[in-house]
């Protein structure tokens, strides 16, 4: 988002400002938490120690790489699952399988997370998200809350866009919202409209494997794609997604690519798209299948729209997807029939970089503009079809029917939304209840923390008249989220023994240092509350090595009880990593530096966790 805050800043300023000065602060949660009519709104928050939520919010952390996993209604912070970003707590990116997985990168830029769908209903069984830093994609479990995968997406810089999954997880979509040269190579700025591309990646997720994959690429033209969804029922072979900077301005965006009164959202047939590559129409380009839409025709249409569009959003029947305006303070409302049936009769009104589009008047159904609402950005649905689209500038969220146009109800939140979620809100049939803004700036709402003030969500209940009723301030950034009925998770207590595994000790007896070399392998164990690394040593917690050895540190946990995890970290060299009841962990590292070192468990595991240490000694070389 923050790409249009220059030139809405002087606009956002005044809004805020008027927003602090005039709003209705009676509906603010702090009076409405204290008030009440039948049942008090902080009774209807309130989760008794003991009892849990009925849903869990999966919330993007944004440029902190991790995702926050938290309850709703209580929104009490359950945990947080590093992705892309290295974290202390977990070892994740310290150990030997993350710190591959994560290709050399320390950070990430989280936005968009989405669950695995069946039938287009959440089905509980994986997250996915985007990394717009670095240009990654993660799977992560929901048996185990890790990532399972990351891959790097080469020719798209910054999927953005993503990741929206199709009804059954075939794929999801990952387009670029900055264009590059194909291989990402040097090519002069002169040359954009003919050198850069914005290419989109078609990724699948291989659920026995657990593997991402990149199945074809298409080589779009040199614009900006800010945000996509997939099709549902009649529309689930189809997606859509919106772009900016058609204008194909290579400096000063905030002006130069705002000229154009209409950008486009690119309509595409996945089907089609995938029968092309099956039958040979695409190029191998940097070891992936490209489609060149001005040279392999078919499947990609251009619908105009309003001038820098933002998020699109397709309805839980399907049957249309709505836009909105971020510069004009309209959403339009599109047909996917309409669509189809102009696609059949090409009625086309031209054509840019051989892909045709379609006319906006044989496509739209309705633009939607609610009195004095500015700055539409995305919308969330409830269960019976009525639309919630969050407003940037006016600070609120308005509710209202797709199939009038007609508004239902506004609440004003604190302030500057972004996006919001709703209770399965991407599902073919989302749940109604709760509705969570999650706003870009949270103001004075809490305790000063200096110059910068945290994000902040607010849930509302949507049962009735909308009212907010919580209040909470957040780690950066919440970009986006999903909420899932708690019921559809089921997570495992331990990791199951695997025989097969190499690497794992799970008998005493059988904890080994094995020397190979110059490099030497630990199998050991952790327990409560010790550390075996040799079991027939006269110091069998202790592990000695030479200056310049190569170690690995194969750990295995064997309490197989919930919720006994053991830390690993050696004193002074910057190691840390966690295993959980059952799990094996490797850590790989060149014993560089001589000396005594004291290794300790760092995960408070039994009364005796204080003394679950031993050494890690280094004898120097010379
Ligand atoms: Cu800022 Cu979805 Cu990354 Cu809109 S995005 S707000
Ligand atoms: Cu093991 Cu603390």
């Amino acid at each position: 988002m923050k790409k249009w805050v220059p030139i809405a800043s002087g606009l956002l300023a005044g809004f805020v400002a008027a927003t602090i000065s005039f709003a209705d602060f009676s509906q603010s949660t702090n009076t409405q938490v204290a008030s009440g009519s039948t049942k008090s709104n902080a009774e209807k928050v309130y989760v008794p120690f003991g009892e849990k939520d009925d849903y869990y919010l999966f919330a993007s952390g944004g440029h902190s790489g991790q995702m926050f996993i938290y309850g709703v209604p209580s929104m009490r912070h359950i945990r947080t699952v590093p992705v892309f970003s290295q974290d202390s707590a977990t070892g994740y990116g310290f150990d030997e399988h993350s710190k591959k997985m994560m290709g050399g990168y320390t950070w990430g830029d989280l936005h968009h997370p989405a669950f695995s769908e069946t039938k287009g209903d959440y089905d509980g069984k994986y997250m996915f998200a985007t990394d717009v830093g670095n240009s990654r994609a993660a799977a992560m479990d929901l048996e185990t809350f890790t990532v399972k995968d990351i891959i790097n997406v080469p020719n798209t810089s910054g999927p953005h866009c993503a990741a929206f999954v199709t009804e059954n997880t075939e794929y999801m979509f990952l387009p670029t919202r900055f264009a590059v040269p194909i291989g990402s190579e040097y090519k002069s700025l002169d040359e954009y409209s003919d050198q850069y591309r914005g290419v989109m990646s078609a990724v699948t997720f291989d659920q026995n494997k657990e593997k991402l994959n990149i199945a074809y690429q298409v080589a779009l033209p040199p614009w900006s794609y800010d945000l996509s969804d997939a099709g549902k029922k009649s529309s689930a072979d189809w997606a859509v997604m919106t772009t900016y900077n058609t204008e194909e301005a290579t400096t000063n965006l905030e002006i130069n690519a705002s000229q154009a009164d209409r950008d486009y959202i690119v309509l595409f047939n996945w089907k089609e798209l995938e029968k092309m590559v099956a039958e040979g129409q695409y190029d191998e380009v940097t070891g992936q299948k490209m489609i060149f839409p001005e040279k392999h025709k078919g499947g990609i249409y251009l619908v105009p729209v309003a001038k820098s569009p933002h998020g699109v959003d397709v309805t839980p029947d399907g049957k249309h997807f709505i836009a909105s305006g971020k510069l004009a303070p309209s959403m339009t409302v599109f047909s996917f029939e309409k669509a189809f049936e102009a696609v059949k009769n090409q009625d086309f009104s031209g054509e840019r970089n051989g892909i045709p589009i379609l006319k906006y008047e044989s496509v739209m159904e309705r633009e939607v503009n609610p009195e004095n609402a500015l700055g539409p950005l995305h919308t969330q649905f409830d269960d019976k079809g009525m639309a919630y689209t969050t407003m940037f500038i006016s600070s609120e969220i308005v509710k209202w029917d797709p199939k009038t146009g007609e508004t239902l109800d506004r609440v004003p939140v604190q302030y500057s939304p972004g996006h919001s979620v709703a209770a399965e809100g991407d599902t073919v049939s989302p749940d109604g209840k709760w509705l969570i803004a999650l706003n870009k700036i949270a103001k004075d709402s809490y305790l000063s923390v200096g110059p910068s003030h945290p994000e902040s969500m607010q849930l509302i209940d949507i049962s009735g008249k909308m009212k907010v009723i919580q209040s909470s301030p957040v780690n950066p950034e919440p970009h986006y989220a999903q909420i899932i009925k708690a019921d559809k998770i089921k997570t495992i207590e331990v990791y199951p023994k695997d025989e097969n595994n190499k690497l794992a000790t799970y008998k005493q007896e059988d904890a080994k240092i094995v020397r190979n070399g110059n490099e030497v392998h630990v199998y050991g164990i952790a327990m409560r509350s010790k550390f075996i690394f040799d079991a027939k040593a006269k110091r069998p917690d202790v592990i000695e090595v030479n200056q310049g050895d190569k170690v690995f540190i194969h750990l295995t946990n064997t309490d197989f009880d919930e919720d006994i995890t053991h830390g690993f970290a050696i004193n002074s060299y910057n190691l840390n990593m966690e295993v959980q009841p059952g799990q094996t962990n490797t850590l790989e590292f060149t014993a560089d530096k001589a000396g005594t070192f004291p290794l300790y468990c760092t995960n408070f595991c039994s009364a005796l966790h204080q003394e679950m240490t031993g050494y890690f000694l280094v004898k120097p070389t010379k």
